[in-house]
């Protein structure tokens, strides 16, 4: 008998790998000195522990990056300098806009050590030092890569790496995940988890009020003493980028001692990274190769069938000469 439970009960199971039921911002410390939570002003004109540039503009509601229109670029970054050594991230966000077909640029979450420098990598410095979740929502070249956007992935720089805007860089990142957050009636959330060297990325876009893994990267050094920021940038095409709350857990076990080696000066690094894809021109789009492919496939099949067919014509004739002998 053959087990017939077997394909529902892989379902189940990649279900259950896929959403790893969460509990909401329950036990977890978090750090007020790093989250933003409405209201977002304090008693004076300032935010407290947070800066902002460029196109920001601060609602009631949202802290808008970028306005749906063109060539805009904010950012917003947090002043204190995070001390504990892991942690996890959780955003709030909605990313929306007029355009249907066309939209972008798209935002990053930083960890990084130089803060409110504006620069060409979605509203940040290049060459940066520190972790880069990129949320990146127009693809500016479909040659090297073949996931949709918006697209989501991880990129880790000693100062060292440059940001390919137009490989939309897929030759420095971690690791990625396609995920449709944009233009959505309800909320949407990204879990930044930074915890025994391990980076993971979740999301809950869904609105199912549960994670769902993007990534998972181990063997991630981050330095303590970085500041987390946001960024967003607009070109031709152009999106509302909104935050609606930045909140910081700390993970850190209650006993000191066991967080091992000081961290604060060591530089980012990953020992993971993706096989570097090749800087190959564009095939020429041809449907020539799709047709030829079917071809060989095609003569392939009948050469096996037509193989078969005289494979079993050729036995039979051997049967027939065996009983010929014998009778
Ligand atoms: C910085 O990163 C690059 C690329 O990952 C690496 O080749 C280089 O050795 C790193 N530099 C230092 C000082 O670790
Ligand atoms: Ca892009």
């Amino acid at each position: 008998m053959y087990p017939k439970v077997s394909v529902s009960f892989l379902i189940v199971a990649i279900l259950k790998i896929s959403y790893v039921k969460t509990q909401w911002n329950t036990k977890d410390f978090m750090k007020r000195e790093h989250s933003l939570i409405k209201p977002y002003y304090g008693s004076g004109i300032d935010i407290p522990f947070w800066q902002f540039i460029g196109s920001t503009m601060v609602t009631p509601n949202y802290i808008r990056l970028t306005p749906d229109l063109q060539s805009k670029s904010g950012a917003i970054w947090n002043t204190v300098p995070v001390t504990v050594r892991n942690w996890d991230l959780q955003v709030l966000f909605k990313v929306h806009g007029k355009g249907k077909n066309l939209f972008g640029d798209g935002f990053v979450i930083w960890y990084a050590k130089d803060i409110l420098q504006d620069g060409p990598v979605f509203g940040n410095k290049d060459f940066f030092q520190g972790l880069a979740i990129i949320l990146d929502t127009y693809s500016n070249h479909n040659g090297p890569h073949n996931h949709q956007h918006p697209y989501i992935s991880a990129m880790i720089n000693n100062g060292s790496l440059h940001y390919d805007h137009d490989r939309d860089g897929t030759h420095t990142q971690l690791a990625g995940c396609e995920a449709k957050f944009r233009n959505l009636d309800h909320d949407t959330h990204i879990s930044i988890k930074y915890e025994g060297d391990v980076l993971t990325v979740s999301t809950d876009i869904e609105n199912r009020a549960a994670w769902k893994q993007c990534l998972q990267v181990e063997g991630v050094i981050l330095p303590t003493g970085y500041h987390f920021g946001l960024s967003a940038t607009t070109g031709d095409l152009s999106d509302n980028h909104d935050i609606i709350s930045i909140r910081l857990f700390e993970l850190d076990p209650p006993n000191d001692a066991s967080l091992g080696e000081d961290r604060s000066n060591v530089l980012p690094s990953a020992t993971f990274f993706e096989p570097p894809r090749e800087h190959v021109e564009d095939p020429k789009p041809s449907s020539w190769s799709g047709i030829k492919l079917f071809l060989v496939m095609l003569l392939g099949g009948i050469g096996l069938v037509v193989a078969v067919v005289v494979g079993i014509m050729f036995y039979q004739k051997q049967q027939e000469k065996s009983r010929k002998h014998f009778y």
